[in-house]
């Protein structure tokens, strides 16, 4: 056989070799016996060239140098195979392991109210409505029947943009804006930002949440609104009793505020209700005349309930959040425990 059908042998079954090694210990003994620089084939061969021609020796020196770099190449392929290989059995996937838990958001408490209570009057036929967070001191104020001189205007208690230009402090101006666009029956209900100049403590925030409500139409009296409220808290709440306190708003004549029994102790008085048995969770009364006129309603012609309510302070009451500033610190720590 001449030395180029030699070497074209070696490498054929060099690579053959090669791929059947399974093993790192297979694949060094496969070099040694190939390639060894004392005992391997190639060296055998290479110590026949002497014994050629000149022309012989170019050709067979030739065939011997590819086979000695196509197998040098593949035993480096093979060995990264290999390493490859023995790392994935030493470190096996187990298909079985319980996975780990998936980071979800949780919608805030405040939002969970929200959305919690528009869907009660959602039921009752109220629509959502939305307004502006920049007002004027008319539909603010002056359309609500505030006397110009009311403190609730005073700069100390309002954040004024410019000369006439403010941030609501509650979102009875969207009701105003929906009477006037339009005008009556109406019943909506409207949940928003409000923002007023305080201090931010644990009971006080200068902006928060609000919902309020209107219901606007012919014949609609206080019996409507003591029964729709109640209704609302027992959907909110459960069976629970409430009661109605005389108040005073500058917008609605008669006025009233709405206890429910406390919901830690259920009216024996704990620490929630300060020991009373009851919480106060809204405001509410009849629309006054002046404002139903403000708006181009015509007062001799239909009445009006409205009530007002804070989100966040019914979100403390019902998950017993002592610091109002927990609402407003985005502390998913907080969060998650609202997650559902
Ligand atoms: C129109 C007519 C009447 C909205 C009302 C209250 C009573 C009320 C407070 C609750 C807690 C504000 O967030 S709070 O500080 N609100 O007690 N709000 S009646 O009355 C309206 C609104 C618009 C046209």
């Amino acid at each position: 056989m001449s030395l180029v059908s030699a070497a074209e042998q070696l490498e054929r079954e060099g690579l053959e070799r090669i791929a059947a090694a399974t093993t790192r210990e297979e694949l060094e003994a496969a070099r040694t016996a190939l390639l060894g620089r004392k005992s391997g084939r190639l060296t055998a061969l290479l110590g026949e060239l002497p014994k050629l021609s000149p022309e012989e020796k170019r050709a067979a020196g030739a065939a011997l140098n590819k086979a000695k770099l196509l197998l040098e190449g593949r035993l480096g392929e093979r060995e990264a195979e290999l390493a490859a290989a023995a790392r994935s059995r030493s470190a096996p996937v187990d298909v079985t392991m319980p996975s780990r838990p998936r980071w979800r958001g949780a919608k805030h408490p405040v939002t969970l109210i929200i959305e919690e209570v528009e869907q009660i009057f959602r039921e009752l036929g109220f629509t959502v409505a939305l307004g502006p967070e920049a007002e004027t001191e008319w539909y603010n104020f002056t359309a609500l029947n505030f006397p110009p001189d009311h403190p609730a205007m005073d700069m100390h208690d309002t954040l004024y943009l410019g000369d006439d230009m403010l941030l609501r402090t509650h979102t009875s101006p969207v009701q105003i804006r929906t009477l006037q666009t339009y005008g009556a029956p109406v019943r909506i209900i409207v949940p928003g930002n409000v923002y007023r100049r305080d201090f931010f403590d644990a009971s006080h925030a200068p902006m928060f949440a609000q919902i309020e409500g209107l219901a606007v139409d012919e014949g609609v009296s206080f019996v409507d609104l003591k029964a729709t409220l109640t209704h609302f808290a027992q959907q909110l709440l459960g069976e629970i009793r409430t009661r109605f306190r005389p108040s005073f708003f500058p917008f609605t004549e008669p006025s009233a505020e709405m206890d429910v029994q406390c919901v830690t102790c259920q009216g024996s008085g704990c620490a929630t209700c300060k020991g009373s048995g009851w919480l106060e969770i809204l405001g509410a009364g009849m629309v006054h005349p002046e404002v139903l006129s403000a708006s181009g309603v015509d007062p001799e012609q239909y009445t009006g309930w409205a009530f007002g309510m804070g989100p966040g302070r019914m979100a403390m009451a019902r998950y017993g959040i002592p610091d109002i500033r927990a609402l407003y610190d985005s502390d998913v720590r907080f969060l998650q425990q609202f997650a559902r």
